[in-house]
């Protein structure tokens, strides 16, 4: 070993003794900071919709459908939603009636605050069982990815993922399967698929419906479930179209403005 490459490995080991010891330190007080992932990664998410007469029999409706997927990669710094605490109107608007406009308005807000990446949609499901799916980027700035739909009919139900990192250990995951559990929104009263409108004052935490005591069903079981692949390169930008369409009238309203 030369000179250089031995100066270079003292300075090694002291950096390995120098980490050691702030994570020794940091574990003291608070919980070490994940390792982060490096770059940009492309995912696939396919939701499968189980949700029938069979796997539901209570009171079920008779065209089980869903709205469309609408998702966003964002960072710590922001959630869309989450278990114990109450939407804002974005989630609102799609766990009430399925439409993704004030959602996606929030999202761009994000991104233009630097909280949040890309914004994506999958399309709707006509008729449950049946599947929807979407592409979306992820970057070491905004590993998270949030994805919410609607179960129609229903009052304020939603399936979907919260703030799911797809780094973990400080690599990007190449394969993930999420169960689609039901969550009440806790924006509307209503305890069966087809109660009258029952909007809340004071709106609710999120909570899964099984757990809620905000339904008259006996069970909620998942509807199905999310997974996600790592894949090469996007190959469907546009999705579902809605999200595209929504936000290219954004923008020509802010360029008209400018003007
Ligand atoms: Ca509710």
């Amino acid at each position: 070993m030369n000179k250089n490459n031995n100066v270079r490995g003292k300075h090694a080991v002291l950096a390995i003794s120098v980490s050691l010891l702030i994570a020794g330190c940091a574990s003291n007080d608070r919980q070490v900071e994940p390792l982060g992932c490096e770059g940009l990664a492309n995912y696939k998410v396919v939701f499968s919709s189980t949700w029938s007469n069979a796997t539901h029999p209570q009171d079920a409706p008779n065209t089980p459908h869903m709205s469309h997927l609408f998702g966003v990669s964002h960072n710590q710094d922001i959630s869309f939603w989450k278990l114990g605490e109450s939407v804002k109107d974005g989630i609102k608007s799609i766990a009430e009636k399925g439409s993704g406009f004030e959602f996606i308005k929030e999202a761009e807000w994000a991104i233009r605050i630097d909280k949040a990446k890309d914004i994506f949609d999958g399309n709707d499901i006509k008729s449950s069982p049946g599947s929807s799916e979407a592409e979306f980027k992820v970057t070491e700035d905004f590993p998270l990815v949030t994805l919410t739909n609607m179960l129609a009919p229903s009052p304020d139900w939603i399936t979907g993922v919260s703030s799911l990192s797809l780094c973990e250990n400080g690599r990007w995951i190449d394969f993930k399967t999420i169960p689609a559990e039901v969550y009440d929104a806790g924006t509307d009263g209503g305890r069966t698929y087809t109660a009258k409108d029952q909007p809340l004052a004071e709106r609710q935490p999120v909570a899964l419906l099984n757990e809620s005591g905000r339904t008259d069903y006996a069970s909620f079981p998942a509807i199905g479930e999310y997974v996600f692949t790592k894949i090469e390169s996007i190959t469907n930008p546009d999705g579902a179209g809605y999200v595209k369409h929504i936000r290219d009238a954004l923008k020509k309203e802010r360029l008209d403005r400018e003007d």
